[in-house]
């Protein structure tokens, strides 16, 4: 399939004329085009305006193009949009835009779909606290769209109605339009947004002025992002408002072609805060070998925004629509058997999820809890915990369980082979029960994990490598897992200095202790120091150091912690996120087999 041919558009304001005109050249030069996205205002700034705006969504004037808008306000938007919201058609869950008129789409809020092949996220509006009903976005589009962040795949265009700020941080490039500043029409949520979404291209509007950023580069994705800024339309400075694009959709992408990074990549202009003082050529230095010390300076303060911003207690759409989540136990949202129950008996997302529904007697979907079955709202998370051991990843009775990626099994735990591994033979030990913790398992059961430890640890040690093990004990975890990650032994000693400096910057300190004998004593202690009302994370690392921390009530504590520091010590910034690691079926058979070749001599259970 060809790629498909797009213009990307500035404020409107209402100049249909204008734009069909241009558009019309446009396209008998470099045409034929497939559709538009506008960004920024819309509708018209000025009533005189208003006539000739009207011709076209009225009918009397034709749009050329399917044409879809994000900047729902100005002159006449009340009474236009709320004339189509009120249409049938329009009704229900509709991501892909609301049909105005022929060939003319609304981007209503927030939402994700696809378009010619093209993965299409937006944010519509503007910011306001004061739930306008057109023209702004909420609180919720703004979840919405962190839970679609969460998805797998990359989003290609990302439309948001105003500039992200921070956009022209002069740490990182100095390739900014003179004489503009951050602070009018510039927007943060949108800047945290468009870091967790990380899309292909940025596309806003509303600032008046073109800018085409050069790209920058991505933290844990290994693609870059451009931002451009379109000028409105028919603008006096005869500033560039519209622009052709011709991307190829990222799903049908060479990996290869989607990790390019072209000369005049920079750092993300929203992770580099603290790089001010530095220089353009410093950050652009730091961009290709991205030290230790430089990964940590920018992920974990983005990682606690982002947890601090969604609410744990919240639905996973993913799930509830779908009956599974691709995240599985590490999604933020939660897995509510009893909601995905309500949801396929035609209840409403919104009103399961918050009790209450925007839409009101609009929507076709119903606003009561219907019988059958004991879904008892928000507080029913028992009856999904009983359930949750069918869908269980690590349950080796699940349907789920990915059987291919098994090394050994033993008595109480089993060795598997990590999905999206961080390194080559990371390797996972897991209890064969479905327990939360490998710490409520009986202390009898210590003795085997201990054994297969050791074995890790031989395997690894033959080849010139130490091991790291950690676990991660959420008060919300179904299935615990220990962790074990080989490091070249040059690397040993390093390792206590990077959890501590990772530390740090989570602003708590780790308790450490040395043991002569980790396996027994180290457990022993561990145990003697869990406390099941809290969080808890623990490493130990290839010297007989135990490193743990108790996680505080209100402490956000990012869940892949442990593989983000080591992503950090090794160098591998970019896999700090396991999605980005997923290989093939068959590549994975591949890597358990030659796995377990080599195991062999050292499996327990042999
Ligand atoms: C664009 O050009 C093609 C011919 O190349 C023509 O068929 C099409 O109608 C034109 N579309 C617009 C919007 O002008
Ligand atoms: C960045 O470099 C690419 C290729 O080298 C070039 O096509 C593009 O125009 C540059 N972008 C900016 C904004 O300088
Ligand atoms: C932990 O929680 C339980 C039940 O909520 C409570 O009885 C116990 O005192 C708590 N323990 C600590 C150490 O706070
Ligand atoms: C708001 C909330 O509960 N967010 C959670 C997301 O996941 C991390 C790691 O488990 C928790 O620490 C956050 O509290
Ligand atoms: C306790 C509980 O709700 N158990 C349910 C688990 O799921 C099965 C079907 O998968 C139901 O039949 C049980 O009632």
């Amino acid at each position: 399939m060809a790629a498909p041919r797009l213009l990307l558009c500035g404020d409107v304001l209402g100049r249909l004329s204008q734009l069909v005109k241009r558009v019309s050249s446009v396209n008998k030069s470099s045409g034929p085009f497939d559709f538009i996205l506008c960004v920024g205002q819309f509708f018209p700034d000025s009533p005189e305006r208003l006539e000739e705006f009207l011709d076209y969504v009225e009918g009397r004037s034709s749009i050329p193009l399917p044409t879809y808008f994000t900047g729902d306000y100005g002159i006449g938007a009340a009474k236009v949009l709320s004339a189509a919201s009120k249409d049938s058609a329009n009704q229900g869950f509709k991501m892909d835009g609301l049909k105005i008129c022929d060939n003319l789409y609304w981007l209503r809020g927030s939402g994700k779909f696809t378009l010619h092949g093209l993965s299409v996220a937006y944010l519509s509006g503007r910011h306001s606290s004061d739930g306008q009903q057109f023209g702004t976005y909420s609180q919720d589009d703004v979840d919405a769209l962190r839970a679609l962040a969460e998805e797998s795949g990359i989003v290609d265009l990302f439309l948001t109605n105003e500039w992200p700020s921070g956009v022209m941080n002069r740490a990182v490039t100095s390739d900014v339009p003179p004489g503009i500043t951050d602070s009018l029409g510039s927007d943060s949520t949108i800047s945290e947004l468009v870091a967790e979404i990380k899309p292909r291209y940025h596309i806003a509007g509303s600032k008046g002025i073109f800018y085409a950023r050069e790209p920058y580069s991505n933290v844990e994705a290994v693609h870059v992002t451009r931002f451009l800024g379109l000028a409105p339309v028919g603008n006096k400075n005869k500033q560039k408002f519209i622009h052709a694009i011709s991307p190829t959709p990222a799903c049908s992408m060479m990996a290869s072609d989607i990790c390019m990074k072209p000369p005049n990549t920079t750092l993300s202009p929203y992770t580099v805060v603290e790089l001010r003082a530095h220089s353009k050529e410093t950050a652009k230095r730091a961009a290709d070998s991205a030290p230790d010390s430089q990964y940590w300076r920018y992920d974990i303060s983005q990682k606690r925004q982002k947890h601090g911003a969604i609410n744990g207690d919240k639905l996973c759409f993913k799930f509830v629509s779908s009956g599974s989540c691709p995240r599985e136990k590490r999604c933020n949202f939660s897995h509510d058997i009893g909601a995905r129950e309500q949801y396929m008996r035609g209840v409403c997302f919104d009103f399961i999820n918050k009790g209450r529904c925007e839409r009101g007697p609009d929507c076709n979907f119903k606003h009561s809890l219907q019988d059958g079955d004991s879904f008892s709202g928000r507080m029913g998370s028992e009856t999904a915990s009983v359930n949750r051991s069918g869908k269980c990843w690590f349950c080796l009775s699940s349907p789920n369980v990915e059987s291919h990626l098994i090394i050994s099994i033993g008595e109480s735990f089993y060795c598997a082979l990590a999905k999206g591994p961080l390194v080559q033979d990371h390797v996972l030990i897991v209890p064969v029960e479905h327990l939360p913790n490998s710490l409520s398992l009986p202390p009898e059961c210590d003795i085997e994990l201990g054994s297969f430890q050791n074995s890790v640890k031989l395997y690894f040690k033959n080849q010139g490598k130490d091991v790291v093990f950690f676990e991660w004990i959420s008060k919300r975890g179904t299935h615990a897992n220990i962790q074990a990650v080989p490091i070249p032994s040059s690397k040993a000693s390093a390792v206590q200095d990077i959890f501590t400096l990772a530390a740090g910057k989570l602003g708590f300190k780790f308790a450490a202790i040395k043991y002569n004998d980790i396996n027994s004593e180290g457990r022993k202690s561990l145990r003697a120091q869990f406390d099941r009302n809290f969080s808890f994370f623990y490493a130990e690392l290839p010297d007989g150091t135990i490193l743990l921390h108790s996680v505080e009530e209100n402490e956000k504590f990012p869940v892949q912690f442990g593989r983000e520091v080591l992503a950090g010590l090794l160098n591998k910034a970019d896999r700090a996120d396991w999605r980005n690691c997923e290989v093939s079926k068959e590549e994975e058979m591949k890597m358990a087999d030659s796995f377990r070749n080599r195991f062999e001599v050292f499996d327990p259970n042999h």
